[in-house]
């Protein structure tokens, strides 16, 4: 990539990050809202941090179709609000246990655990609320097709399925398929629907979501491989949460089952595997590309 190409990239994803936290700050109840510290909570969850990946990979892939950004930023942000309940839930003393997120003491830290647990209960009937909103695109049927891939994106056939296995396999050895098959389900899910979501509002048609499909499908490994990367070779301060859980939590990952140099091989792997996916989409496909880079560059 050139410096201004690259210099161009971060304006980009600048100006996406900007117009995702306003899009947000509007969709979600104002604090003096009753009841008060429910929303507060929710608030507490979703804004003022996260690189809001999944927001910037729903617009890039409008972008290849020319979507109108105001309704790429409605299913960004049912996207995200999905995403920010998951880490509220996967933070309580019954799931990953954490004290720290995005910098901040996780939400059942700074307010309690039965608030945390209905904040992100609420963001998730929120982020339907948000895509089932009348009128957001003129095809109603596309609409509906919209809503269910995100219900089977976060529901147990996705995320809460990818979880559990998650959960299932802490302090075990498994195999390096049955790593993939949890993490396209815990976090490949939900970056699968923020593409094909993004490609929706710009009325892809069934090729083109394929295609699509097949490069979020790597993009979703990718980030789970670099992610697993930077449980081991980041600290705390730099990730904004606890470095070094997984093997703290003796949960298997990309590192402990292949080691370093491997596990780092795998992310270029994929990273060109995604490249490949968006052969046909041409110069449409730049956002897309430079996702993909982006990626993968936090480790390197
Ligand atoms: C509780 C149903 C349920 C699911 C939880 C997403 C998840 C499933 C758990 C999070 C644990 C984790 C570290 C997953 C690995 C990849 C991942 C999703 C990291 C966090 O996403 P980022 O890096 O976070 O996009 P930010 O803060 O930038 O939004």
């Amino acid at each position: 990539m050139t410096l201004s190409a690259s210099h161009d990239f971060s304006a980009w994803m600048q100006d996406i990050q900007a117009r995702t936290e306003t899009a947000l700050d509007h969709c979600l109840p104002v604090k003096s809202l009753m009841p008060t510290r429910l929303h507060d909570a929710m608030r507490y969850a979703v804004l003022g941090g996260g690189k809001r990946v999944r927001p910037l990979l729903a617009h890039a892939a409008g972008d290849v179709f020319d979507a109108a950004p105001e309704t790429v930023d409605a299913a960004a942000c049912a996207v995200e609000l999905i995403h920010a309940y998951s880490l509220v839930h996967d933070d309580l003393p019954c799931m990953d246990d954490d004290t720290l997120r995005r910098g901040k003491p996780t939400v059942h830290i700074e307010f309690d655990e039965a608030t945390a647990m209905l904040a992100g209960d609420a963001l998730q009937s929120l982020a339907f609320h948000v895509i089932a909103a009348p009128g957001l695109i003129h095809d109603g049927a596309r609409q509906v097709r919209m809503i269910e891939l995100l219900a089977q994106a976060s529901g147990s056939r996705g995320m809460a399925g990818g979880q559990a296995v998650d959960l299932d396999s802490i302090g075990k050895r498994i195999e390096l398929q049955a790593l993939e098959f949890m993490h396209i389900h815990k976090t490949g899910a939900l970056i699968r629907a923020a593409v094909l979501l993004g490609a929706h509002c710009g009325n892809a048609d069934d090729a083109a979501l394929e295609k699509l499909a097949h490069y979020a499908n790597r993009v979703g490994l990718l980030f789970q491989v670099v992610d697993d990367i930077l449980d081991t070779e980041a600290d705390t301060a730099t990730l904004g949460k606890t470095a070094g859980k997984d093997e703290a939590n003796d949960k298997p990952t990309y590192v402990s089952l292949l080691g370093l140099t491997q596990a780092k091989a795998l992310a270029v792997e994929m990273r060109d595997a995604a490249h490949h996916a968006l052969a046909d989409f041409g110069s449409k496909a730049q956002r897309l590309h430079e996702l993909a880079d982006f990626i993968v560059a936090r480790t390197f």
